[in-house]
């Protein structure tokens, strides 16, 4: 017996849906190479509760060579499916098992638990839920927020950690073989007592925080239970990059954008600018950056960090102070660790002048 695991498509994200959809196209020929007997979602088929009719119809037609195999589909819903509406309404016709209430579902030997999504429930409402049948494996599948693990939790944000958290105790409590989960977007495999926890991630990078590869989940259920990740590449990445401008101006960084513009394919960009310079003048760079940029494919995030000459001219303390941090860094063997004190103290000089005025 061997099962898919796949979780978070958000088919339908604004501005994203063709790269969403040629993704899922490929975790579609993923099954119908594999021909597994359960393909799993395990929520946010859809970005939000009001999907698009065609779209909705497309989905469904895209899955029937699955079916037609004997491939069973079930899919619990995520907070996204049920966000203003319910995504996912109208899929049984189609042949597709979605689980709005907790379930079992037996497959040749192996049960599958199918928890549904409800935004107040805790782990411990999954423990208190759980019934206790006979199998050979037990798979557990929930769209839930583990909090246990640091860069998880991190990652999740108080925002969305709060739908349906999970500790490792809930984990263990549950005792399954597999723990199937949806929710966080990076592929994340670990184990928690004999449980094989596993979240795929969204089948295409959609923040900046979704920068680990892409990947879907085959569980071989057999002597032994096997876990192997498939990577599915993405159609647009996260990256970030930081522009220092140094003693030469914006312009010298000219060479730099040229060489990011030849490396970089398709992506989504977060350029940090730190240094200093005039604020109109670095407006305008920016625009052309990221026109030129854009041609190529990459849409440009300013984090505009510079500090303002013009400031700096006027401003008593801010000038002596650069003064001082120059002196320093011309003696010093590290030029750098000046500038940084600069920039930093420069930061604080300004927060606490903003400040100031508010008041
Ligand atoms: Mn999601």
């Amino acid at each position: 017996m061997r099962f898919l695991h796949v979780s978070d498509l958000h088919l339908g994200r604004k501005g994203r849906e063709e790269d969403i959809w040629r993704q899922w196209k490929k975790v579609v020929d993923i099954a119908l190479e594999e021909r597994p007997e359960v393909f799993l979602i395990t929520g946010d088929v859809f970005d939000n509760g009001e999907a698009d009719v065609e779209l909705k119809k497309t989905f469904c037609c895209s899955l029937q060579p699955v079916i037609e195999q004997g491939t069973e589909v079930l899919i619990i819903p995520g907070n996204h499916d049920l966000r203003q509406g319910n995504a996912l309404a109208g899929l049984e016709k189609a042949g597709l098992k979605v689980f709005y209430q907790y379930d079992v579902y037996f497959i040749s030997e192996v049960a599958f638990h199918l928890f549904p999504f409800a935004s107040n429930w805790t782990g411990q409402d999954l423990v208190k839920m759980k019934k206790e049948v006979k199998a050979r494996y037990q798979i557990g599948a929930a769209h839930a927020s583990y909090v246990a693990l640091p860069e998880i939790f991190a990652d999740l944000g108080d925002s969305q950690a709060i739908h349906l958290p999970l500790t490792r105790e809930d984990i263990m409590a549950l005792n399954f073989d597999y723990f199937a989960l949806g929710h966080y977007h990076n592929a994340k495999h670990w184990q928690v007592g004999n449980t094989q926890c596993v979240y795929p991630g969204s089948i295409e990078p959609l923040s900046f925080k979704e920068k680990e590869k892409r990947c879907v989940f085959l569980v071989e259920c057999g002597e032994k239970l096997k876990v192997t990740s498939i990577p599915i590449g993405c159609q647009r990445f996260y990256a970030e990059r930081i522009l220092q401008i140094g003693p030469q101006g914006l312009d010298a960084l000219w060479a730099k954008i040229e060489e990011l513009s030849a490396h970089l394919g398709p992506c989504f960009l977060r350029l940090t600018l730190r240094g200093m310079a005039e604020t109109v003048r670095c407006q305008h760079w920016q625009s052309q950056v990221s026109a030129f940029l854009e041609k190529r494919q990459i849409k440009v995030f300013w984090q505009d960090e510079t500090v303002d000459l013009g400031w700096i001219e006027e401003n008593t303390l801010a000038k002596q102070f650069l003064e001082s941090c120059r002196q320093r860094g011309k003696k010093s063997p590290d030029k750098d660790y000046w500038w940084r004190v600069f920039y930093r103290g420069i930061g604080l000089l300004r927060q606490c002048q903003d400040a100031y005025k508010e008041h």
